[in-house]
């Protein structure tokens, strides 16, 4: 190992001049911006997007804004090491805030980046995925698989807001990333799979009988997590009860690239997670504490956004019992044969 590299100014000016129009350049002097020591070096920096400043801006929106001349009336939750206007909260993840009024339609489209969210505020709403339709509670988690159609639409009295969990940037950046047009898609007259085929962990419907689709179940109930996650309080071993959204099916996380893991901090707890290779978002559900992250410190309450970067030194600290759902990479890094986790 050395870490005296030659640099680009160590080279005649007319090597230089001659590199250029030959459309290459030394490997040397970037060596390290590349393939820094030990560990990544990553542009991503914690970002805090509390509900409180989110939500009137989101709502002003609505007025300024028709959802014809949208498509989507999202705001943008921008990573504050790539600056404002980034179209991503990490290296891989793209988060927005999205708002649909009464009566309201977000037209049908496809796209090749997959996308999940997490509802936030309101009632009534509902996505169209695939031709099934899915209610949109709070606390729910819908999926839009890649490739999958959608359409959202809005039979309530209030807004209805959720945050949308995409891997778009990883799309941006594989120049893979598109979209496809539709008209709005018939609903098939029965309720989503969760409510049927997958009312019960642990029961699949009969093999002898059925082929599984590739994303047999599109909408996690959020009132099923917390659930789950309460009595793994009271009675599992764990220091700290953690669920990992899978597919009922395969077992594999529920999107190709993205994970989302729904954890519970009883009032008064601290949580140490080691350092993980993956980015993350935490998106609290309810509850009101603290998270050190690299040693900065993130006030969360209830409906705010935060996020980490790769190997980040964590602790949570919850004031009151708290809800958090996290959206990370990890399933990427594990297909990549790459996701590692450090001691702290
Ligand atoms: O709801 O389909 O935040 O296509 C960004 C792109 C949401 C959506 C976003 C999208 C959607």
């Amino acid at each position: 190992m050395t870490d005296s590299l030659g640099t680009m100014e160590d080279l005649p000016e007319d090597y230089r001049a001659a590199m250029q129009a030959a459309g290459v350049a030394p490997l040397w002097p970037m060596m390290r911006n590349v393939l820094p020591h030990g560990a990544p070096a990553p542009v991503t920096q914690t970002g805090h997007w509390t509900y409180a400043s989110v939500r009137p801006l989101l709502l002003q929106a609505g007025e300024l804004t028709p959802v014809e001349k949208a498509e989507r009336r999202v705001l943008v939750l921008s990573d504050p090491g790539r600056g404002t206007g980034a179209m991503q909260a990490t290296s891989t993840i793209y988060l927005g805030m999205q708002l649909l009024l009464p009566g309201e339609t977000a037209p049908a489209h496809m796209h090749t980046p997959s996308a999940a969210r997490i509802i936030v505020e309101g009632s009534g709403a509902f996505t169209v995925v695939d031709g099934e339709r899915l209610p949109m509670e709070e606390g729910d988690l819908v999926l839009t698989p890649g490739g999958e159609w959608h359409d959202h639409g809005h039979d309530g009295e209030a807004p209805v807001i959720w945050l949308d969990a995409l891997d778009l940037p990883l799309f941006v950046y594989l120049e893979g990333s598109y979209a496809v047009e539709g008209d709005l898609q018939a609903q098939r007259n029965r309720p989503d799979a969760s409510q049927v085929e997958y009312l019960s962990a642990g029961l699949a419907p009969s093999r002898s009988t059925s082929r599984p689709r590739r994303y047999p179940m599109i909408r996690y109930p959020w009132q099923r997590t917390e659930a789950a996650l309460r009595e793994m309080a009271r009675f599992g071993d764990a220091d700290l009860p953690e669920l990992d959204y899978v597919n009922p099916e395969t077992g594999a996380d529920v999107l190709p690239t993205m994970g989302f893991t729904a954890m519970m901090l009883p009032e008064g707890s601290t949580s140490a997670p080691p350092r993980r290779s993956c980015s993350s978002a935490f998106h609290v559900v309810r509850g009101r504490g603290r998270t050190r992250i690299d040693g900065k410190t993130v006030e969360w309450g209830e409906k705010d956004t935060f996020s980490v970067p790769v190997f980040a030194v964590v602790e949570h600290e919850a004031d009151t019992e708290a809800f958090l759902v996290r959206v990370h990479d990890r399933p990427l890094q594990e297909k990549l044969g790459y996701y590692e986790e450090r001691a702290r």
